[in-house]
């Protein structure tokens, strides 16, 4: 018994410093709100494979689930298959998305969007 509560303690331990570690690295978790009743826009920036995309998947979920309308909206036009990515990301969470295939100009991407949706 003694010994079970003394790994429970150690595992309890090592979580509480990762944990710190990570907040003095990342800075303290903070929500960040987003204003009722007007449209706000959250931009990704970051190297190929960052994590962008499916962190953006991610918080769109979460905004979703709380009541916010969400578009997720593609405009990475370089790198391969990103657009896809989006698209499946997009049907597996049922989060809206726009993509446009055809464009390979991130800013044009951005004013069809406005065009056909928004
Ligand atoms: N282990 C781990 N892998 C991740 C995480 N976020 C993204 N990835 C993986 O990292 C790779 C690149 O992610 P992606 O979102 O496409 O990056 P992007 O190019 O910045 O959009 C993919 O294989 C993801 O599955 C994460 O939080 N943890
Ligand atoms: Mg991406």
């Amino acid at each position: 018994m003694m010994k079970r509560i003394k790994e429970i303690e150690k595992k309890e331990h090592i979580i509480k410093l990762l944990h710190d570690e990570l907040v003095r690295i990342l800075g303290e978790y903070k929500i960040l709100e987003i204003p009722s009743g007007k449209q706000s826009r959250i931009m990704f920036l970051g190297l190929y494979g960052a994590g962008k995309t499916t962190t953006l998947a991610k918080i769109g979920n979460w905004y979703a689930k709380r009541g916010k309308k969400v578009i997720m909206v593609g405009l990475d036009v370089h790198r391969p298959a990103a657009k896809e990515q989006l698209e499946q990301l997009g049907k597996k969470n049922n989060l809206p998305y726009f993509v446009d295939f055809e464009e390979t100009d991130a800013i044009k991407t951005w004013k069809n969007l406005k065009k056909n949706t928004i």
